[in-house]
């Protein structure tokens, strides 16, 4: 008995331990570099970390994707999966808001103003929005399963600046990629004192907008 519990007392102090490091989370920042194949810089490229971790994570967040002089703004947008989204409509004109995407297909018939329930949108993929009326207005919604998105900016850059510590899937798509709607993606692990990556993307440049 006296020998157990000598056992205990000296195995306790390492059990706390191996308890209490798995709690420690550090979180890291992240800057990564789009360019097409000539090192040309992409705007509006989505870049996400997505691990078995980030994919039972749903969001419920809502956001807009207006109709404004006949065009869809923004022209890219990134959601979590699980997040809505509202297609107000600015114009005078009247638009019919459409997707044949697998990730999502739906139809919002002839309206003005704002319709009265934001569409779900709960599968990841790609969703290409169009309008029956108006042919040349086109947009696109790429669904992720990770709370870290970002769209790079007029400089081809997005940057994270809470990422935990953990290895990821590191996945570009930009609307016009020559394979369609398969994202680039590489491993990468993320730790303090992340260097900026860069990713060449091979762009179908008659698909650019
Ligand atoms: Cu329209």
């Amino acid at each position: 008995m006296i020998s157990t519990m000598c056992k205990l007392q000296t195995q306790l102090p390492i059990l706390l331990l191996v308890l209490i490091v798995p709690a420690v989370v550090n979180a890291a920042e992240l800057s990564v570099e789009v360019q097409d194949s000539t090192g040309k810089k992409l705007t509006d490229a989505v870049v996400y970390l997505e691990n078995s971790k980030t994919a039972g994570k749903v969001s419920d967040t809502t956001i807009d994707v207006e109709q404004k002089g006949r065009q869809f703004n923004p022209l890219v947008s990134v959601v979590q999966a699980g997040a809505s989204i509202n297609f107000p409509n600015r114009d005078k004109v009247r638009h019919h808001v459409y997707s044949f995407s697998p990730a999502k297909k739906f139809e919002l018939k002839l309206y003005s103003g704002v319709p009265t329930k934001p569409v779900l949108f709960d599968k990841p993929g790609t969703v290409v929005l169009g309008c029956n009326i108006h042919d040349n207005m086109l947009a696109f919604i790429h669904i992720v399963e990770t709370p870290y998105f970002a769209k790079t900016n007029a400089s081809g850059v997005a940057t994270f600046s809470q990422i935990l510590e953990d290895s990821y899937e590191l996945k570009v798509w930009h609307y016009a990629l020559q394979t369609e709607n398969k994202p680039a993606q590489q491993a990468i692990t993320i730790k303090a004192g992340n260097q900026p990556v860069v990713i060449q993307l091979e762009i179908n440049n008659a698909k650019r907008l």
